[in-house]
């Protein structure tokens, strides 16, 4: 077994196996046969390339036989980090088809995360496309090859210019100078990590997410169960790839299990993927909140035909009612479904047949009926039935521990195993959760906790405003006050009229407490996002923290000068 990795206790072993939620088989196994099911169908569309479910395995033995050859062996760890590109499938597939494990980096990853990934994993190797943005990766790769002597194989998405640098590209298109036959002899144990992913964690670098063969391939089924996915349909891949939601929540190993098609997009644009969305009849999207907020926004939307889309998953942040039953007015065909996910595990989903307003106000329930999930308190006690509580959970995809970390575990884990999502929920009398903040999603404003989540609800609410952030700001006093920041609906930042003074007014009106009022309102045009797109509240927090001080040297600077 590899060092480092905490395996399920081997009583839940049984129990998952005995109800058949684990199958005993490799991803590659079970992937290679549902790529010969539907051998001849569509299985991945990017730009104007079709390929087929043969032409995708053949491609990731292909590119198996390469990294076999190059020296790539099972349990070695290569960061991969593309974008929305069919390569990105190649090599996953192509690594499960060695039992070497692809660790899933984002775009906006640099040296201090991939380091760190690369350090902690002894990774063997790094793909990476040549440019992201304005920075040259195959540099950055080079400088870690540098640093880090595990790291002998950089696979490039385009050309390789680095001497022992390799493209994908190339690779695809070359005669492995090893036979089929080797991939036959891999063992591979299914109880083994297939994947690591990332913690969404909005503090620190993030943590690794071992996900086993067994478990990563019942994520999908029991996701997907959910999701009425038919043969013809269609989803947009159009968030990052390698993360959990697009990859496996259903995502592409879903739709592949169930022979449908996935439409790669680079894009976040409207004006990239409505058109995309349109011509290829897509059926399911997911997104999360900001880019949902800013499609239905856009004049856009009307030009095109989006009549084929039926199911529009978010997830990663909550979304508000209010976008819920716009999206539908607006896409009568679609139903919102909001999934609570995590890259730990645990997925809840909106049923499809829930009542409406259940829809609208939950974020659905697990998806496993070995899902075991706890509200409790501060001192870890069950609360009663619609309380607020921390959610804890446990289940046959759920992780043990996260890689290489064991403090962390000792914190993030109850000793009988279940993990602590910091997530604040309570129970929905029809059995879903609704999702009240973070644990830590708080601003301590002299000893006074105030919940940002509580606050965001009711800003909402004013018509002036689009969207809302509540972060802590430092006072010398207080500790902590709390900081809106807010996107003014219908007008830029520049030229909106919305003063706290309004803001504090309708909130008093509605009753918030005194001491939850914000103290200080600042416009923007947008907001700062996490590498997955999720609205970045550390970064909103550390810029108004900059701001203050920068403010208080600024007037201590005019006192001191002052005649
Ligand atoms: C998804 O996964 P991660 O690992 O990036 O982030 C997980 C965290 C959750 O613990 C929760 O704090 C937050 O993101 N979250 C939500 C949410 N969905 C996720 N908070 C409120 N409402 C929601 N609907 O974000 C993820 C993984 C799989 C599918 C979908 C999302």
């Amino acid at each position: 077994m590899l060092e480092g990795f905490v395996p399920w206790p081997e009583e839940f072993k049984q129990r998952y196996y005995a109800r058949g939620y684990w199958e005993g088989r490799s991803m590659a196994a079970v992937f290679a046969e549902a790529c010969a099911r539907h051998g001849d169908r569509i299985a991945v569309v990017a730009g104007d390339e079709r390929i087929t479910y043969r032409q995708l395995d053949e491609r990731a033995t292909r590119l198996a036989l390469h990294l076999w050859q190059l020296g790539i062996r099972p349990l070695q760890t290569v960061v991969v980090q593309l974008p929305n590109v069919p390569e990105f499938l190649y090599l996953y597939f192509a690594l499960q088809k060695i039992g070497a494990i692809g660790l899933m980096a984002l775009p906006p990853h640099r040296y201090h995360e991939i380091s760190y990934f690369v350090q902690l994993t002894e990774a063997t190797g790094y793909a990476v496309p040549e440019r992201l943005g304005d920075d040259d990766l195959t540099a950055l790769a080079a400088r870690l090859q540098a640093e880090y002597p595990s790291l002998r194989h950089v696979l490039v998405h385009g050309r390789a210019r680095q001497p022992g640098h390799h493209s994908l590209q190339e690779l695809l298109h070359t005669e492995p100078g090893v036979p089929e036959a080797v991939l036959r002899e891999v063992t591979i144990d299914p109880e083994d990590p297939a994947v690591f992913l990332l913690s969404g964690g909005t503090t620190g670098i993030p943590k690794i997410i071992p996900r086993t063969h067994n478990d990563y391939v019942y994520n999908s089924r029991a996701a997907g169960a959910v999701n009425d996915i038919r043969p013809g349909d269609a989803l947009l891949v159009v968030l990052p790839i390698a993360h959990n939601f697009p990859l496996a929540s259903p995502g592409v190993q879903a739709f592949l299990l169930a022979g449908a098609r996935v439409v790669l997009s680079t894009s976040t644009r409207a004006a990239d993927a409505l058109p995309l969305i349109a011509r290829e009849r897509v059926t399911h999207l997911e997104l999360v909140p900001a880019l949902l907020v800013r499609w239905i926004n856009d004049p856009l939307l009307r030009e095109h035909d989006l009549s084929s889309v039926r199911i529009i998953n978010t997830g990663g942040q909550k979304l508000q009612e209010e976008v819920k039953r716009r999206t539908e007015a607006l896409l009568p065909h679609a139903k919102v479904q909001e999934v609570l996910g995590m890259a730990e595990g645990l997925l809840n989903f909106v049923r499809l047949d829930d009542p409406d307003e259940v829809r609208y106000t939950t974020v659905g329930r697990p998806v496993s009926p070995d899902d075991e999930i706890r509200i409790v308190d501060d001192d870890g006690a069950d609360v009663p039935p619609g309380e607020i509580g921390e959610l804890w959970t446990r289940g046959p995809y759920t992780l043990r521990g996260y890689f290489r970390a064991p403090e962390h575990n000792a914190r993030a884990f109850t000793p009988d195993g279940f993990y602590k999502t910091g997530d604040l929920v309570r129970l929905h009398p029809s059995g879903n959760l609704i999702v009240e903040g973070r644990k830590k999603d708080l601003i301590n404003r002299g000893g006074e906790k105030i919940s940002a989540e509580e606050v965001e609800n009711l800003i909402l609410q004013h018509e002036a405003v689009l969207n809302v952030a509540c972060v802590p700001m430092p006072d010398p006093v207080l500790g902590e006050r709390m900081c809106a920041y807010v996107i003014p609906r219908g007008a830029r930042a520049a030229e909106a009229t919305l003063t706290l003074e309004d803001l504090t007014r309708f909130l008093v009106e509605r009753g918030l407490a005194k001491f939850k009022l914000p103290e200080r309102l600042e416009l923007v045009d947008e907001f700062p996002m996490s590498a997955f797109g999720k609205v970045s509240k550390k970064d909103l927090a550390a810029r108004i923290a900059a701001q203050v001080a920068a403010e208080r040297a600024a007037a201590q600077g005019a006192q001191a000068s002052a005649p």
